[in-house]
């Protein structure tokens, strides 16, 4: 076991990064202390140190087993990891799968609101000038911290995180709202996920009644700020016992079969020439009262995967790519078991 001096190189506003006797590894020891809005808001949760210290450590083997390369070596004691030292891209790498925090307060969009596929977006990590949203050109011409290469694969390996999170956690009874990855490379030159994968940097609900089981209960002032963070490692924990006896949405012992049935239907807005041939019969019968008569198409199938929402995600994009025309036509997908 390495040896660390006492003294951080490093003293962030939720961690302590230490050295070690091997100049590759460092030791991040999780305080209790909790930031928000950039730190203008302060405080402590009890024990989330620990919390967070292990339920990163279990996310991180949940990326490890998915072929996520991460900084995770070990945990060593209830409050500390060794990462594997790397060199920190400033970039916040968010994803969005439903409309939260900064997002709806950027765009006026109501909390909540399920976002047509994932967002990826980049703030620079920049406490001083408040994290701003990024472009790309911002990042490759003018802050030169990535590259369009390095940039892709950030974005590939993020919303792969991201199906698989959603995967996990909805085993769990959570939705996965949005969250924040950081990136580094190592001292090969691969691209790690660092930092740390915690209710601090992700927003969960708990599926059934919404309930915010993350750091928006501090951010917000919700109160039972502890109880969540609790509940969410008794998640996490349950979860992975799951995954590690086996009976992971990922084994395909566990591949499950679904019915789909996808409506699709012309747009309101779209002549329907056929729809209305139909209304005027109709109509030419005595049914005068019908009206805005749509004649569109049913599909039935089986699809097997590991979930709800990977069938649902899956049906999404064929609907997309070939069975509805999205430009004229609106379509429904109903999913069952
Ligand atoms: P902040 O710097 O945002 O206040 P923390 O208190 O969590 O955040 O401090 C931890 C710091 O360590 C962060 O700046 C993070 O980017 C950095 N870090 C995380 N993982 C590694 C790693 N493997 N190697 C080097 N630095 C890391
Ligand atoms: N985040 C962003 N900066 C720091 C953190 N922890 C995380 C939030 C949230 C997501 O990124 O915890 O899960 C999006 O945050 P926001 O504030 O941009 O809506
Ligand atoms: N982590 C940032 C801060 O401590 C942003 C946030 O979580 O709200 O201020």
């Amino acid at each position: 076991m390495p040896v660390a001096p006492s003294k951080p190189i490093y003293t962030g506003k939720a961690k302590d990064i230490f050295e070690t006797d091997d100049p590759n590894i460092l030791r991040a020891y999780f305080r209790d202390s909790a930031t928000a809005f950039n730190a203008q808001k302060k405080g402590e949760i009890q024990d989330k140190g620990k919390v967070n210290a292990t339920i990163s450590t279990l996310l991180f083997q949940l990326c490890e087993k998915n072929n996520i390369k991460t900084h995770f070596v070990k945990q060593i004691s209830d409050r500390e990891l060794l990462v594997k030292r790397v060199k920190i891209i400033p970039l916040e790498v968010i994803v969005r799968n439903i409309a939260a925090g900064s997002l709806c307060k950027r765009l006026g969009i109501k909390e909540g609101k399920i976002l047509k596929s994932p967002i990826v977006e980049f703030s620079y990590k920049n406490d001083e000038l408040g994290d701003p949203l990024l472009t790309r050109a911002y990042i490759i011409n003018a802050l030169e911290v990535a590259d369009d290469e390095v940039l892709d694969a950030i974005t590939e390996l993020t919303l792969r995180a991201n199906e698989m999170f959603k995967d996990f956690f909805l085993n769990i009874g959570i939705k996965v709202v949005d969250f924040k990855l950081e990136y580094g490379i190592d001292s090969s030159g691969t691209l790690l996920l660092a930092d740390e994968l915690s209710p601090d940097n992700f927003r969960f609900w708990d599926v059934k009644t919404n309930e915010k089981l993350d750091k928006d209960r501090f951010r917000q002032d919700l109160g039972n700020v502890e109880g969540a963070y609790q509940e969410m490692l008794k998640r996490v924990k349950e979860g992975s016992h799951v995954i590690a006896s086996g009976l992971s949405p990922r084994n395909d012992a566990n591949i499950k079969s679904f019915s789909v049935r996808v409506q699709v239907l012309p747009k309101s807005d779209i002549l329907d020439p056929q729809g209305q041939a139909v209304e005027k019969a109709l109509s030419s019968l005595g049914y005068k009262t019908v009206k805005d008569l749509k004649i569109g198409k049913e599909i039935v199938f089986k699809i097997n995967t590991g979930s709800k929402s990977e069938a649902e995600k899956k049906v999404k994009e064929m609907c997309e790519r070939l069975l509805a025309n999205p430009v004229i036509e609106d379509f429904k997908i109903e999913i069952g078991q």
